[in-house]
């Protein structure tokens, strides 16, 4: 079987499948696609036009939510999806927290700082960054501090697509110079910390750093 998974590494989507693809051992081709001005072929393997797309033996499969449970299925372990059903429901619900909520707060930190100036070759809009800081984040981090209790994980206290999820949203939030404020959120700041100290993390992270730098960000 052969995996292609398309999408630019910076994408936290993309990212998100990229730390499950380690985590699990699984190899896999990589295209490095920007989803800007796709192309025609492509929208016919994702209709949304959106990143990432895998192809298994060449048949697209878009979103990275689905991807990653499929990838579930053909690699169960180790498992990034709790067997309990409530914690399994709950690790679910972290993706759209995720996909639906904190992109939204983390975002404008990289798509201000970093994409604007590399990509669209334009000063960034801070007061998008300082709407995204006060309004939004706050209440997010809130719940997430809330949720981690005593926890070093958001569900049934061990790693999973929960964390990967979250996780990678919060490469985004720092890669655009986005810190948590560890007086405010304390259990929130040593958990992204641990999260992102993880190899899978890691390994993409300093991956990230270089095609900035080579970028010139
Ligand atoms: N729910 C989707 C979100 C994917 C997504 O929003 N990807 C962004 C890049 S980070 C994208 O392709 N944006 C381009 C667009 O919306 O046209 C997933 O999990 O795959």
């Amino acid at each position: 079987m052969t995996l292609k998974l398309i999408g630019i590494g910076l994408s936290p989507f993309v990212r998100k499948v990229r730390i499950a693809l380690v985590e699990k051992g699984l190899a896999y081709e990589h295209d490095p696609m920007a989803p800007f001005g796709v192309s025609a072929e492509y929208k016919r393997k994702h209709p949304l036009g959106k990143i990432p797309c895998l192809e298994v033996d060449g048949r697209p499969l878009p979103d990275s939510s689905a991807i990653c449970a499929y990838l579930e299925k053909i690699q169960p372990q180790p498992a990034l999806y709790p067997s309990d059903p409530f914690d399994y429901a709950r690790a679910l619900w972290f993706e759209e927290f995720a996909d639906g909520g904190l992109i939204n707060g983390a975002a404008p930190f990289f798509q201000q700082r970093v994409l604007a100036k590399l990509f669209f070759k334009r000063e960034p809009d801070e007061a998008a960054v300082e709407k995204a800081a006060d309004e939004i984040l706050p209440p997010l981090f809130d719940y997430l501090e809330a949720e981690l209790g005593g926890n070093d994980y958001l569900v049934g206290n061990r790693f999973t697509i929960a964390d990967v999820s979250v996780g990678s949203i919060l490469v985004q939030f720092r890669h655009g110079r986005g810190e948590i404020d560890a007086k405010r959120w304390p259990k929130l700041e040593a958990y992204v910390e641990r999260i992102h100290a993880r190899p899978s993390f890691k390994g993409l992270i300093e991956e990230d750093q270089r095609s900035l730098k080579t970028l010139g960000g």
